[in-house]
């Protein structure tokens, strides 16, 4: 049997399998958006908060530099909106360029929460990048996303879907069984 354009079927049901194996597999990846905030790029610490997560193991699908605006800032942070805090924190993630990121893999969120530490730096375990770099809960360096969820929502606030890269890493089964 061969399909309208002359080729044959086989040849066409296995490119479809190859792309529907592809689609699957990205869409069951956890992902997590992470923003290395106005604190940390102005401190010098984009290197070694990432370093961090990719010795960790983390797999970085997405990255760039960018300036968070208002109406951006709001939609973030949509959760907190009328809480005391919220002004600062929307003029705080405003005020100067930021790194956000995508973090792809199971257990993203968790893995990267307990990397970050504890929200209020203040209380944050030593070894985590809040405990060993910050004091202070407004200017806590990094946000990750707190759930799956939330993670699919900030994902696809602040990044169109070309801009996420989808790739294998060559020591992948040294830190995944
Ligand atoms: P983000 O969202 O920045 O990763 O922080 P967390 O996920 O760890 O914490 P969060 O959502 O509870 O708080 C969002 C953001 O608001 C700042 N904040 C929070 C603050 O300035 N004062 C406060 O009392 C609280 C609770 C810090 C993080």
């Amino acid at each position: 049997m061969r399909t309208g354009e002359g080729r044959p079927a086989t040849a066409f049901l296995c490119e479809s399998f190859t792309l529907y194996k592809e689609v699957f597999h990205f869409m069951a990846q956890e992902q997590t958006l992470i923003i290395l905030k106005p604190d940390a790029v102005q401190r010098g610490l984009i290197g070694p908060i990432l370093t961090r997560l990719e010795q960790r193991g983390l797999k970085l699908v997405g990255l760039k530099l960018m300036q968070i605006n208002e109406d951006l800032a709001r939609k973030h942070y949509a959760a907190h909106e009328g809480k005391p805090f919220f002004p600062g924190l929307v003029e705080y993630i405003t005020s100067g360029p930021v790194v956000v990121g995508v973090i792809e893999g199971k257990d993203a969120v968790q893995v990267v929460r307990n990397t970050m530490g504890a929200t209020n730096p203040a209380s944050a375990a030593p070894g985590t990048i809040r405990g060993d770099f910050a004091v202070e809960i407004g200017r806590n360096l990094i946000h990750g996303s707190d759930s799956p969820e939330s993670g699919a929502r900030e994902v696809a606030l602040f990044f169109k879907e070309e801009e996420l890269v989808r790739y294998e890493r060559s020591n992948e089964r040294w830190i995944r069984e």
